[in-house]
Order: structure tokens, then sequence, then C-alpha cells
């Protein structure tokens, strides 16, 4: 993936998406509640599926909301142009999406009781869910090919920058009683199991039905119907839909049917000395 970019500390940005002026105020003058519930990620790596979950969990499990409203204006990407000023405007509880890095999060939430939800997926998927979104998202340039795609992903040119460095920024709040992370891997292996952990760490009680609704409609196949969760309303000038879809496989390990041996190796061998610090083992890795 290549875009117009610029650099704002230390991370990739995109022109058209992101402003310094935006990025700025996210920082500094963004005002957190304590009531609101951050759902962070890199990139590709269950964004869209956590931000269902959350939704549908801060409505006791009934999709009308999720069903009404599209995605990116029920929890909008707070530190986009277009998102900054819708996330303000949120009704408490806010659910605000966000890729934003560590180090550049807002100042005002480290005084506040507010959460954030961190969903991780194995970075070798979230190359390959990328190189796919790529060739549709318009405002990327296609990769020549998948090699370049990976390059690109070494040399942190990606989106806002370095997964190694999100990963290992974010997971500085591990231990912390208003963060909690997640993978999509866990998600994808037990998720009604994953949303009953997440009620809990959000102080919400649901009845086994309430559940049973969640994990219905943030299903993919449900998800993948619900035209206000499936990037369709998307204009056509923004997302080439005849080259594919948003919801495009939702499985963990398709980078298996990509990534030759040889370049899975060195991957490896470039995770294991990029996250050597990291003492924590994710559920990928077993
Ligand atoms: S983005 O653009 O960064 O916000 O993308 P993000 O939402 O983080 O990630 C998109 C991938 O998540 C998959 N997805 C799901 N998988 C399983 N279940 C559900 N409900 C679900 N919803 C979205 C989506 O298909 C993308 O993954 P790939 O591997 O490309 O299919």
């Amino acid at each position: 993936m290549s875009f117009d970019n610029f650099t704002y500390k230390g991370a990739t940005f995109c022109v058209s998406v992101h402003s310094e002026e935006i990025l700025k105020k996210v920082e500094d003058e963004f005002q957190v509640l304590d009531d609101d519930i951050f759902n962070i990620t890199y990139p590709k790596s269950g964004t869209h599926w956590m931000s269902e979950i959350l939704n549908l969990i801060k409505q006791n499990g009934d999709p009308t909301f999720v069903n009404s409203v599209p995605m990116w204006s029920r929890s909008p990407w707070y530190e986009t142009i277009a998102g900054y000023d819708e996330a303000e405007k949120l009704t408490s509880p806010r659910i605000i999406s966000s890729h934003i890095p560590y180090h550049i999060f807002s100042k005002s939430f480290f005084k506040s009781k507010a959460k954030v939800v961190y969903t991780m997926r194995n970075p070798k998927d979230v190359i390959v869910s990328m190189f796919y979104f790529s060739k549709i998202l318009k405002l990327f340039k296609e990769p020549e090919s998948f090699e370049a795609e990976l390059e690109n992903f070494f040399q942190s040119n990606g989106m806002y920058g370095s997964w190694f460095d999100h990963v290992k920024g974010w997971m500085q709040m591990a231990g912390k009683d208003n963060f909690f992370y997640i993978t999509y891997e866990e998600l994808q292996q037990d998720l009604r199991g994953s949303v009953v952990r997440i009620c809990k760490f959000l102080g919400k009680e649901l009845n086994d039905e309430e559940i049973d609704s969640v994990v219905k409609y943030s299903s993919f196949k449900v998800m993948k119907e619900n035209k206000m969760s499936n990037f369709t309303q998307i204009p056509d000038d923004v997302l080439d839909k005849s080259r594919g879809t948003f919801m495009r496989k939702g499985v963990s390990g398709d980078w298996k049917n990509h990534f030759t041996v040889a370049q899975s190796e060195k991957f490896d061998k470039d995770y294991q000395e990029n996250m050597k610090d990291l003492n924590i083992k994710f559920f990928w890795q077993e």
C-alpha cells in the first residue's frame, strides 16, 4: 500500500484523511469523558468487528442501532478529518474508534476513567488483509506485488506507521484497570466467551439472550449483509467495489495462502527481533 503521506511524530498519515491540525487537536484538545470507550487497533486488525460488538453491547444486544446508523457515524475514527467533530458529538457513553499510536493518544485520557479496548491480529493476516484492501481503496496506489506489500510493512510505510511500534506502544497499558486487550484470533475462536469478557471489563451486565444477540449480529455472516457495516455505502469514487469487498474472508490464517516458506521464515525472524523486549505471548504464537 502506498499513498500521499506525511509524517507526524514518527508515524505515517494519509494526506486526504488526516491533517496535522486534527492530530494536534486529538493529542492536546480532545476532552475525553469518564464514560468514553475507545476501540483501538492497528488497521486491518478487527476494528469494524470490535465496533459492532461494542455498539451491540451498548444497546443490550438490540441490533436496531447497528442496522440503521453507518459504522463511521456510530463510532467515528476521531483522528481523521471526517471523524473528529462527529466523535465529539456522540451520545454518551461514546464509543470512539481509532488507529492512533499510543504516543499520540489524547492527553486528557490519562486523567480520566475512560476505557480502551485494544484489538490485535496476527500481523501476517494484517498484511494480507491490507494487500486486498489496497486493491479496492482508490486512495491507495495498488501494490505491485505481495512481496512489495511485505516490504512496505517492514519499512513501516503503512498508514499509522510501524505495526511493532503500535503494539508495543499500546501494550505499555497492559495491566491497567481501564485497558483491555484481545486478539482477532480469540474473537474467532470463542466469540461468545470474548463478548462475556468484554462486558465484564465494561461493567455491563447482559443476560444470556442479550449476549446471544451480540454474538449473532456481530458474526461475519450477518455483518457482511449489514449495509451499515459492510462498506457498501461508501461511494464508488472511494471504493472500487468491482474488485472486491471490505468484508473479504474474515478468517485467521489466510497468510498461509500468500506467504512463501522463505517469506514466512524471514518474517518470523524479523518479528522475534522486533518484539524481543515484549514479554507477552500472543494467541497467534501458540
Ligand atoms: S480497517 O479498515 O482498518 O478499519 O479494517 P478492520 O475492520 O480493522 O479489519 C478488516 C478485516 O476484519 C474482517 N472482519 C471480520 N472478521 C470476522 N468477523 C467479523 N464479524 C468481521 N468483520 C470484519 C474483514 O473481513 C477484514 O479481514 P479480511 O482478512 O480482509 O477478510
